[in-house]
């Protein structure tokens, strides 16, 4: 290894680090870096679009790989899947967080607007700065976050599509003499601003975050998972997000009957339901979807089928606006507060009992689904969210669901997401009760 190639492990970057789209764990200087002379197309694993991957010899003053053709490589990339990973993850320590859940369940718009109430809050209320690590890794994010947040005309119906099993979400790779789709990461920089009580330790402090948006099909018990291991961020997660729907429990349908005018609450007709994009009515044994979630989390992880997973499970209970009735005592400002000078925290004590009621309605309605949450973890906390904070609405022409930007009020949607940093890092956000 010649002087420049030590620079390769130079103590900023970590011992080992995860790759975010296969979960491979390696150390840094066994990276491949990304060639980029123009006669270097093609890649064993990638296919013949991408760029070669090399194990690098020479290096150029600023550290940069030379690749065989002497182009100057700057961007590395995992050296089991050849898919590329942000500089930033070799220095900083990933968390993973993974969101689960039935197919309509609301993965996909809660994704959405967790990320833009993120962005608004950590740097505001908690001095925390929260950025894509990689723009163009994290397009059909932002594509979903301006879709639902910052379109030209809010006052038009807009909606998410229905997240596929297969397509744009995916890398294709061929590992092993097998080719497998492996879900895009999406990947943010999380870390103190000057103004955060820590900034000093920011370096030490600042963390990659990842996390994926899967269809609901990828859940199901029996799903086919010969495309790829696509939900085996599981076995690597700090924080589950299981995103629970009362929209597709027939108890809680009938709970809400009379109460609530969303669509999803409505009984459909068999007939009304295969016809209709907008999956009215649909119903689905939530508490399966989760049970068989875990089980691939505990292989992953090599755990017994009865012991208790290392990360933290939220039950998210969504479309909170569908169901708020049931539940009319709870506070719906955001769960933060003063906890000194110049310092917001979560307020856990609120948390804790919002997530006390909610498990008791929960109790009297799906019984299953707390016994199934609670056999899993430790720590379970069952917390309502809505991504939208109004019903969608059938657009005439499509069929489809849809919601007026103009009408969008996210409801706790960014609290799961606060609530895992906190309790899976350090100093980063305060737990404490308000002063
Ligand atoms: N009332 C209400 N409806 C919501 C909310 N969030 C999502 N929905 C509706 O729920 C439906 C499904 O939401 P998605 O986010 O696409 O669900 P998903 O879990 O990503 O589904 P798959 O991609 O199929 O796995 C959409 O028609 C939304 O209009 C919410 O906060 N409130
Ligand atoms: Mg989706
Ligand atoms: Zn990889």
């Amino acid at each position: 290894m010649n002087e420049n190639a030590t620079s390769l492990v130079a103590p900023s970057l970590l011992r080992e680090i995860v790759c975010p789209h296969c979960w491979h764990r390696f150390e840094p200087d066994n990276a491949v870096w990304i060639a980029t002379h123009g006669d270097l197309y093609g890649d064993d694993k990638l296919g013949d679009d991408a760029m070669r991957r090399f194990l690098p010899t020479r290096f150029n003053v600023d550290g940069d790989a030379l690749d065989p053709k002497g182009g100057v490589a700057t961007a590395t990339a995992c050296p089991r899947c050849h898919l590329r990973i942000p500089r930033r993850q070799f220095e900083l320590p990933t968390l993973i967080f993974s969101i689960l859940g039935a197919p309509g369940s609301g993965k996909s718009y809660l994704l959405a607007s967790m990320l833009w109430q993120t962005r608004q809050i950590l740097p505001t209320q908690f001095h925390l700065s929260f950025a894509d690590s990689d723009a163009t890794m994290n397009a059909r994010l932002i594509e979903y976050e301006e879709r639902q947040f910052l379109a030209n005309d809010p006052d038009r119906l807009t909606w998410l599509a229905k997240t596929e099993e297969q397509g744009d979400l995916y890398d294709r790779v061929r590992i092993d003499e097998r080719t497998i789709n492996l879900p895009k990461p999406f990947l943010f920089n999380i870390g103190p601003t000057s103004q955060h009580p820590h900034a000093d330790r920011a370096s030490g402090l600042s963390r990659v975050l990842c996390l994926y948006d899967n269809a609901g099909e990828s859940f199901l018990p029996g799903a086919d998972e010969t495309l790829g291991p696509v939900t085996g961020h599981l076995g690597q997660s700090e924080a589950l997000f299981f995103c629970f729907d009362p929209t597709q429990d027939p108890r809680f349908r009938s709970a809400c009957s009379g109460l609530s005018s969303d669509p999803q609450m409505v009984q459909a007709r068999t007939s009304d339901r295969e016809s209709s994009p907008g999956r009215t009515g649909a119903t689905s044994r939530q508490d399966t979807i989760l049970t068989e979630a875990i089980s691939r989390v505990r292989r992953g992880a090599g755990l017994r089928e009865d012991q208790k997973i290392r990360g933290m499970l939220l039950v998210l209970v969504t479309k909170w606006d569908a169901w708020e009735y049931l539940l009319p005592g709870i506070d719906p400002h955001p769960p933060y507060a003063s906890i000194g000078p110049g310092r917001m925290g979560i307020d856990e004590a609120r948390i804790k009992s919002v997530s006390d009621a909610v498990q008791s309605l929960l109790q009297r309605t799906c019984a299953e689904m707390v016994s199934a949450a609670q056999a899993i973890s430790d720590t379970v906390l069952f917390m309502p969210v809505s991504a939208t904070g109004v019903s969608p609405e059938v657009d005439p022409e499509s069929g489809q669901l849809g919601v007026r930007p103009r009408d969008l009020r996210p409801r706790w949607a960014e609290v799961p997401m606060l609530m895992a940093i906190a309790r899976r890092t350090r100093g980063l956000i305060d737990l404490g009760k308000p002063k």
